[in-house]
C-alpha cells in the first residue's frame, strides 16, 4: 500500500464512545504500535527501528524518559515507542508543490493532526514579510538572513531561544552556548510547562531537582505510590517494573481522579501470559482524589506518622536520619499537628477509611518510592504538594536508601539532559562561570523569560526574535488565543523541526522552517557518523545512534544547524570554533566534560556500551547540596481549589494515540474514545446535576477573575467514573481555557489541571469544537 497523507481533516461526526478498559497493554498494544509501522514504512525498515530502540547500539526512543532496565529484551519498547518511532520515521514528505497549493492562512483550520500526518519537512523554507506563502530558501541564506536580524536588536534579551525536551545534550548544550554568547539567558523551554514545580521544590528541600532513585531501586521497593501519572499511555515501559514488583510481593497505591486503565490492571505484551493470561492488578489502593487533592492528602498522611510516633515513641520514624540529615523538623510536625480533617475531606473528596489505609500502608512499609508527574505539578500549589512528597518521604528515611526515594517521572526523553546541560532561563553563576571560562567571554547573568513571560514579552512586543528548537510552542503553552496573537508581533520566528505543526502556521511578520534530522537517522558530519547523548528520569546518560538514511540530503542535524548559526552569526567572536563543533561532536563533548559538573571525561564514558549515571548527592551519600547542607522539612500552607457552585474542575490530559501536541490517531482506546477528540469527560452524578445529558453536546466556559470567559464550544459531553467535582478534556485543543496567568506559585508552570469551568447546553452539534472568546 502507498502511503499518503490524510487530504480531509478529521470532524468528530463518526465518533464512537464506550466503557472505558481496566486494565493495558496485552495484545492490542502490540497490535496497535505495529500496524501504522507497518503501513507507513513497510516491513524492512520496520525490522530495522524496531529491534534498535533503547538498545545499547541502537538509538534512545523518544517517547518517553523512562529510563532502561540492564537487561534488554529484544523489543525493548511499547507501543506508544512504536507509534513516535512511525511518526518520524515516515517516508512521507511535505513536497515543494504543498507550499503552492497552502497558503500559510489556508492552514490555519487545520488540526495538529493534520498537520503531523503531512509528513516530513525536507527543505528549509521561508515566509517573507506580507507574504502568506513559504518558499524555499538555502540554508546559507536562512543562516544570514536570522545573523541579521539578531545584529539589527538594540539588546539580546530581544531575542528568546526555545528548546522542546527531545533535543540532544550536544544540541542542546551548543544552543545555551549560542543564546549566551549573543548575551541572553532567555532560555524557555518545555519543562516550564511540565516539572518545574518539581526541579523548584526537590533544589530547595534536598538540593537537587532530580530523581534521587535508580532503576534497580524499583527493583528493591515495597510500596510504590504513584500520584498524578498515567503510565499505562505515557510511560508504558514502568507497567513492566511494576508488575516486577507486585510479583516480588511489593505494593502499588495509585492516586487519581481518573481510573486509568494502566494503573488498574496490565498485560505484559511480551510475555506468552500476557496474551492469554489474566492481567496482573496494578493498584493494591486506588485512590479517587478530587484534583489538586494531593497536598491535603500528604499532610494528613504525615499527620498520621506523627500520630503513630507518639503511641509507640522512637518505632516509627527514622530518628538518626532526621537527626544526622535533615532540618526543620520541630517546625514542621507542629503545622502538622494542626491539620484540619475537614478540610482534607472536602480537599480530597475521599473517606477518611482511605487515608487511614495509605498511613497504615506507609507505615508498614521499610522501602518506599513516591513517583509523579503531571497531575502533581501543573497545580497553584504544585510546588508545596511536592515539598509535602518530600516531607513524607524524609520522616523515615525513604531518601537514599535502596529501594526509596522521591522518583518525578519525566516527560520528553532528554528534558532533564537539556536541563544539565544549561538550558534554563535561570542557570546558576558557577555554571556560568564554567562556561565563560571554557570559551572566553562573560556571560549574561540576569536571568531570563521562561515560557509563559516569554508569550507575556512576545504580547508586550519585548521580543523581536523568537527561536524553536523542536517543539511546537503554540499548541503547547496555555490560552492559545493568547499565545498566537502575541507570536504573531515578532518581527522573525524561526523553527527547527522534524514535521508540521500549529507554530509554523501562526508566525511572526517573517519566518524560517528549518527541516531537522530525527533521531532515528543516521547523522553524517565531515569526521564520520555521529552519535548523540541523552540522560534519562534517573540520570543515566547513554549514546543514542541514528540507523537509517535521512528522509531527504537537505535536512541538518540540530547540532549542525546551530553551529552554522554560529558561524553566520558570530564568525570567530571570542575564537569559538563553532564549525569544529559541527565537524565533530567530540569537539562538543570535550567542551561539556569541562563545563558541566559530573561529566568529566564525557567522551570516553558515552562511548562505554551502558553510559554513566550522573553524581547524585541524596542517592549517592544522603548528601544534601542545601543552604545548610542538610534535607529541609518545610511547612506549606494547605490550600486546595475553591470551586463556586454549579461548576467543575476541568484537567487537560493526554489521549492514548498523541505525544503532547503531535496525535497519532483520534482514538483513546483506554478511555473508550474511538475517532473524536473533542469530548469533556464529566462524572455521571455531576451532569445529572447540571442537568446535562450523557452524549449532549455542551459549550465551555472557562472562569478567570474579572476577564472575559474562555470557551470551546460544542463538545460531546461524555459521562465517566472520574471523580465527582472534576472533568478532563484533551490538551492541546483544551489550552485554549488556560488563562496564561493562572500558574503554579514559584515554578510559574501553567496550572493545566484545574481550570474552573462551567458547561451550558450547546446551540452548535456536538464535535464542532471551536474555540471562540466571548
Ligand atoms: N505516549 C505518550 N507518552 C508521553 C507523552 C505523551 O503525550 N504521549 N508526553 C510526555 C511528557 S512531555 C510528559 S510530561 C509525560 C506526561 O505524563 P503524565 O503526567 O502521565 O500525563 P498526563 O496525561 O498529563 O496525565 C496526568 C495524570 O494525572 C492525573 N491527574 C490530574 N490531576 C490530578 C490531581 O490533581 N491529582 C492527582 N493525583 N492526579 C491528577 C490525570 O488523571 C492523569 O492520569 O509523558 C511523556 N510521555
Ligand atoms: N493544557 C496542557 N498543556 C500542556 C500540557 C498539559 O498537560 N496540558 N503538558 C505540557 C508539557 S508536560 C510539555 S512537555 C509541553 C510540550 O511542549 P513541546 O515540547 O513544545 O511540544 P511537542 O508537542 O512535544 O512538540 C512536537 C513537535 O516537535 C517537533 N519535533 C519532533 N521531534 C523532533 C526532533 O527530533 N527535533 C526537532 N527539532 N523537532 C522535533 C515536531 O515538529 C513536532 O510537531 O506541553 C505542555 N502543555
Ligand atoms: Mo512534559
Amino acid at each position: 500500500m502507498t502511503p499518503h497523507a490524510p487530504e480531509e481533516d478529521f470532524s468528530d461526526a463518526d465518533i464512537e464512545v464506550s466503557e472505558p478498559k481496566t486494565y493495558a497493554a496485552g495484545l492490542g498494544g502490540v497490535f496497535h504500535s505495529m500496524e501504522p509501522a507497518l503501513t507507513q514504512m513497510g516491513l524492512a525498515r520496520t525490522v530495522k527501528l524496531m529491534t534498535k530502540i533503547n538498545h545499547k547500539d541502537g538509538f534512545d526512543c523518544m517517547s518517553c524518559a523512562w529510563p532502561d532496565p540492564d537487561h534488554r529484551k529484544i523489543a525493548e519498547f511499547c507501543e506508544n515507542g512504536g507509534k513516535a518511532v512511525t511518526w518520524e520515521a515516515t517516508p512521507l514528505k511535505v513536497e515543494r508543490s504543498f507550499w503552492r497549493e497552502h497558503s500559510i492562512s489556508s492552514l490555519e483550520d487545520k488540526t495538529e493532526y493534520w498537520l503531523g500526518m503531512q509528513g516530513r519537512l525536507i527543505e528549509p523554507v521561508y515566509k517573507a514579510k506580507g507574504s502568506d506563502h513559504y518558499e524555499p530558501i538555502g540554508w546559507d541564506a536562512a543562516y544570514a538572513l536570522i545573523a541579521d536580524h539578531l545584529h539589527a536588536l538594540d539588546t539580546p534579551d530581544e531575542a528568546a531561544f526555545y528548546t522542546s525536551g527531545r533535543a540532544s545534550n550536544e544540541a542542546a548544550f551548543i544552543y545555551q552556548l549560542f543564546a549566551r554568547v549573543l548575551g541572553t539567558n532567555n532560555l524557555p523551554d518545555c519543562s516550564n510547562m511540565c516539572h518545574e514545580s518539581t526541579g523548584t521544590a526537590m533544589t530547595h528541600t534536598v538540593g537537587i531537582g532530580k530523581s534521587t532513585v535508580a532503576y534497580k531501586d524499583f527493583e528493591e521497593s515495597d510500596l510504590i505510590i504513584i500520584m498524578g501519572q498515567n503510565p499505562g499511555t505515557n510511560h508504558p515501559r514502568m507497567l513492566t517494573a511494576l508488575q516486577e514488583a507486585k510479583e516480588r510481593g511489593a505494593r502499588i497505591v495509585a492516586v487519581n481522579p481518573l481510573p486509568e486503565a494502566g494503573l488498574i490492571g496490565y498485560k505484559d505484551p511480551q510475555r506468552v501470559r500476557g496474551y492469554v493470561g489474566k492481567p496482573t492488578q496494578i493498584a493494591d489502593q486506588f485512590i479517587k482524589i478530587r484534583s489538586g487533592g494531593d497536598m491535603a492528602l500528604l499532610q494528613a498522611v504525615s499527620k498520621r506518622v506523627l500520630d503513630a510516633e507518639r503511641a509507640d515513641p522512637g518505632k516509627v520514624l527514622d530518628h538518626d536520619f532526621l537527626e544526622r540529615h535533615c532540618d526543620g523538623f520541630e517546625a514542621f510536625a507542629a503545622h502538622i499537628d494542626g491539620v484540619d480533617e475537614r478540610e482534607v475531606a472536602r480537599a480530597t473528596g475521599i473517606p477518611v477509611s482511605e487515608i487511614d489505609e495509605l498511613a497504615e500502608r506507609y507505615l508498614n512499609a521499610d522501602r518506599v518510592i513516591i513517583c509523579w508527574a503531571m497531575g502533581i505539578t501543573q497545580h497553584r500549589k504544585g510546588v508545596d504538594t511536592i515539598r509535602e512528597i518530600i516531607n513524607l518521604l524524609l520522616l523515615r528515611g525513604n531518601i537514599g536508601k535502596p529501594g526509596a526515594g522521591a522518583s518525578p517521572i519525566r516527560g520528553h526523553s532528554n528534558v532533564q539532559g537539556d536541563r544539565t546541560m544549561g538550558v534554563w532561563e535561570q542557570m546558576p553563576d558557577s555554571f556560568l562561570d564554567a562556561l565563560g571560562a571554557e570559551f572566553g567571554f562573560e556571560p549574561p547573568r540576569a536571568h531570563g523569560v521562561d515560557a509563559v513571560h516569554g508569550i507575556r514579552a512576545l504580547d508586550q512586543g519585548k521580543i523581536k526574535v523568537w527561536m524553536g528548537l523542536g517543539g511546537n510552542l503554540l499548541g503547547a503553552i496555555s490560552d492559545t488565543n493568547l499565545a498566537e496573537s502575541a507570536m504573531r508581533k515578532t518581527r522573525l520566528s524561526v523553527q527547527l523541526s522534524t514535521k508540521l505543526n500549529r507554530s509554523h502556521v501562526v508566525t511572526g511578520e517573517e519566518a524560517l522552517i528549518l527541516p531537522v534530522l530525527g533521531r532515528t537517522e543516521i547523522d553524517m558530519q565531515v569526521s564520520g557518523p555521529q552519535y548523540v547523548t541523552v540522560e534519562d528520569s534517573v540520570c543515566a546518560v547513554h549514546a543514542s545512534h541514528g540507523q537509517i538514511a535521512p528522509i531527504s540530503d537537505q535536512v541538518r542535524s540540530e547540532t549542525a544547524i546551530v553551529a552554522g548559526l554560529g558561524h553566520a552569526t558570530f564568525g570567530d567572536r571570542h575564537g569559538i570554533d563553532w564549525r569544529a563543533m559541527m565537524r565533530d561532536y567530540d569537539v562538543i563533548r570535550d567542551h561539556i566534560s569541562r563545563v558541566v559538573p559530573g561529566c568529566e571525561s564525557y567522551n570516553e564514558k558515552t562511548r562505554t556500551r551502558d553510559g554513566f549515571v550522573l553524581p547524585n548527592g541524596p542517592r549517592d551519600e544522603r548528601r544534601f547540596d542545601t543552604d545548610t547542607g542538610k534535607a529541609h522539612l518545610t511547612v506549606n500552607e494547605l490550600e486546595h481549589v475553591e470551586c463556586p457552585p454549579g461548576r467543575l474542575l476541568l484537567q487537560t490530559v493526554r489521549s492514548h494515540d498523541q505525544f503532547n501536541t503531535t496525535i497519532y490517531s483520534l482514538n483513546d482506546r483506554y478511555r473508550g474514545i474511538k475517532k473524536g477528540r473533542y469530548v469533556i469527560f464529566v462524572h455521571p452524578d455531576d451532569l445529572a446535576e447540571l442537568g446535562i445529558e450523557d452524549g449532549q453536546s455542551v459549550d465551555i466556559f472557562s472562569e478567570w477573575r474579572d476577564e472575559p470567559d474562555r470557551v470551546l464550544r460544542g463538545f460531546r459531553a461524555v459521562a465517566f467514573p472520574t471523580a465527582r467535582g472534576c472533568a478532563a478534556a484533551y490538551f492541546p485543543e483544551a489550552n485554549v481555557l488556560v488563562p496564561l496567568d493562572s500558574t503554579a506559585l514559584e515554578s510559574n508552570t501553567p496550572v493545566s489541571k484545574a481550570v474552573v469551568i462551567r458547561l451550558e447546553p450547546s446551540r452548535s452539534p456536538a464535535g464542532v469544537g471551536r474555540p471562540a472568546v466571548v
